[in-house]
């Protein structure tokens, strides 16, 4: 299961992941898109299963999650993907809503597909979580704020959740990109492609395909080797705030 696979990383997981032979549980709130990429992913040769919810909305994702008929029940990894950051003001000038989204995407969504998924994994004592956190999580820069937040406890969730289960066979793995060019920008701008295309200038940034391969390495490595962390950073990032840029 890949949540957010409308678009960007997510979309990338859930092609790399099927194209390594995965039946895909796929979800997005965008429909139109969410059935394209599960025509996609059929062209690949797999079984697709498209749920639509907002992770958001916790008795829509819990509805989503015990509707899955049982033959899809079995879920051995969930890539905890869905997530966005809103605005890049100065923190005591932030949007109240904006705080809002973030935390109850980023963070409760997060928890709340855990909570869902991982009971199954403990009990069948097999299973792979891999959270999306970000390099943002590891300091934070200017504007970041409460993004930056979000993605610093991704991180203590996922080492909470590691420690958690490590009495059983699942593994955890906090995958922390850096600049990927996604429609990420584009949603953190309210939608200004022209503020957004600036992120990228003068740097070649990751793609969804870059942290996918990561994803399916780490989940493709051998069941004794826990993939715990990885940050991934274009050549031209040093951290969340030192890019250089030609
Ligand atoms: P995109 O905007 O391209 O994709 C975000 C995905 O999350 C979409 O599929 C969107 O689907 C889904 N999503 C957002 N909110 C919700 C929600 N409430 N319920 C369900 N799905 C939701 O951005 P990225 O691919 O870049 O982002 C994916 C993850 O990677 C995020 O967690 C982001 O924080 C993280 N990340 C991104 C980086 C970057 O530079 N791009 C760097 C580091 C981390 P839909 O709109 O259809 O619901
Ligand atoms: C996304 C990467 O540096 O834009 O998490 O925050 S950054």
């Amino acid at each position: 299961m890949v949540t957010g696979a409308t678009s960007g990383i997510g979309r990338a997981c859930a092609l790399k992941l099927a194209q390594a032979g995965f039946d895909m549980i796929i979800t997005g709130r965008r429909e139109s898109k969410l059935r394209e990429i599960e025509n996609e992913l059929r062209g690949k040769g797999v079984e697709v299963l498209p749920l639509i919810f907002d992770v958001c909305d916790r008795n829509a994702s819990t509805a989503a999650v015990e509707n899955i008929p049982n033959e899809w029940k079995k879920i051995d990894v969930l890539v905890n993907n869905a997530g966005l950051a809103l605005g890049l003001e100065p923190e005591y000038e932030g949007d109240y809503n904006d705080w809002d989204t973030m935390i109850d995407t980023n963070i409760k969504g997060l928890l709340t597909m855990t909570r869902l998924i991982v009971p199954g994994m403990v009990e069948r004592n097999r299973g792979h979580v891999v959270n999306i956190g970000s390099v943002a999580g590891d300091a934070a820069y200017a504007g970041g704020n409460v993004y930056c937040a979000t993605k610093a406890a991704v991180k203590s969730i996922t080492d909470g959740l590691r420690i958690d289960v490590a009495n059983t066979a699942v593994r955890v793995t906090n995958v922390k990109p850096g600049l990927v060019e996604t429609e990420f920008s584009k949603v953190r701008f309210h939608g200004d492609e022209g503020r957004a295309e600036n992120v990228y200038k003068g740097i070649k940034p990751l793609t969804g395909e870059d942290i996918a391969d990561v994803v399916v390495y780490a989940v493709q490595a051998p069941a004794h080797v826990q993939i715990a962390e990885v940050l991934v950073l274009a050549t031209h990032q040093a951290s969340g705030s030192v890019i250089v840029r030609k």
